[in-house]
């Protein structure tokens, strides 16, 4: 991508305080599909706003536990891309750099970054569905999923925030305080529908933030943006950083 507009490239030159939020389209180069790629399988028929609830866990727990423990392998499988690399690269750049991600993939710190808030928890994490004691050791063995904790004795659940529940509060008050403290804030690969992550880019723009989505197409951000970078996060965000360079 070479037509990256100088004036971004000039603030990104002035700037001291970097934030950024991720989505799942940062890792759809790594080949983890995304929420809005069509469910595949045996999940086909659901959406993930349907499976991502404690509702569905209750109704169902071995089908959100198989579910989970599919994407958990993919997860383990995947490889950073140049997307997360390049920010990785770019958080050695500025005095103040924060990385906030929906992504409970892990891909972030694997590609390098060091200061990382997961907003929705992590897949690889487990833990008790009633005390949320998390599992210590490896997931138990067992004949008829989910497992259960060793300890507590009761159903393991992945450690992700599904909906209704309540966001981690540090991570959620670091991230909304690096939101407003941005001197640009880079919105990347989400759809920009689900709170209270969605609310940290135009928050940061209201505080006077230059805000840069990058997204192969057009979000209900898009018209709040500075830049709106219409490119893959793989192709765009290394540009940014040979920009940089
Ligand atoms: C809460 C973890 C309160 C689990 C997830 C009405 C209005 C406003 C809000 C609500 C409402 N009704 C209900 C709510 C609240 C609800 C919400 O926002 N619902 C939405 C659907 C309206 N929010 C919640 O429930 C949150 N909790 O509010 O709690 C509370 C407070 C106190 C006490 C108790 C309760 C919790 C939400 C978290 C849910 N968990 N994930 C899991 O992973 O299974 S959500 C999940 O989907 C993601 O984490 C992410 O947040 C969300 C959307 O996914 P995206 O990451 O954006 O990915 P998506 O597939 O949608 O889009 C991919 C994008 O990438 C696309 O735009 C695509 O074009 C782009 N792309 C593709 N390829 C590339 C690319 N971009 C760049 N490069 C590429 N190569």
């Amino acid at each position: 991508m070479n037509d990256l507009p100088k004036e971004l490239i000039e603030a990104l030159r002035k700037a001291k305080k970097v934030a950024v939020l991720t989505g799942a389209g940062i890792s759809a180069e790594s080949k983890i599909p995304t929420f809005r790629d069509a469910m595949t399988g045996l999940w086909a028929s659901f959406s993930p706003e349907e499976l991502a609830t404690p509702e569905a866990f209750a109704r169902n727990p071995k089908m959100v536990w198989d579910w989970y423990a599919f994407r958990r392998e993919m997860c383990a499988k995947a490889l950073p891309n140049p997307g997360h690399l390049a920010l990785a690269e770019m958080e050695k750049h500025f005095e103040q750099f924060t990385l906030t991600t929906q992504n409970v993939d892990g891909l972030h710190q694997r590609a390098g970054s060091r200061r990382v808030f997961e907003l929705h928890g992590s897949i690889a994490r487990v833990k008790c569905a009633d005390t949320g004691r998390l599992l210590g050791g490896e997931i138990p063995e067992c004949d008829e999923p989910p497992p259960l904790h060793p300890e507590t004795g009761g159903m393991l659940r992945p450690d992700v925030v599904w909906f209704g529940e309540a966001l981690p509060e540090q991570a959620l008050l670091e991230s909304a305080q690096a939101a407003i403290e941005a001197d640009v804030y880079f919105t990347i690969g989400t759809s920009a529908l689900v709170y209270p992550a969605a609310g940290l880019p135009i928050e940061a723009g209201r505080a006077g933030a230059v805000v840069v989505e990058i997204n192969p197409i057009e979000t209900p951000f898009t018209q709040l943006a500075t830049f709106s970078l219409r490119g893959k996060s793989g192709e765009v965000l290394p540009a940014i950083v040979e920009a940089l360079r």
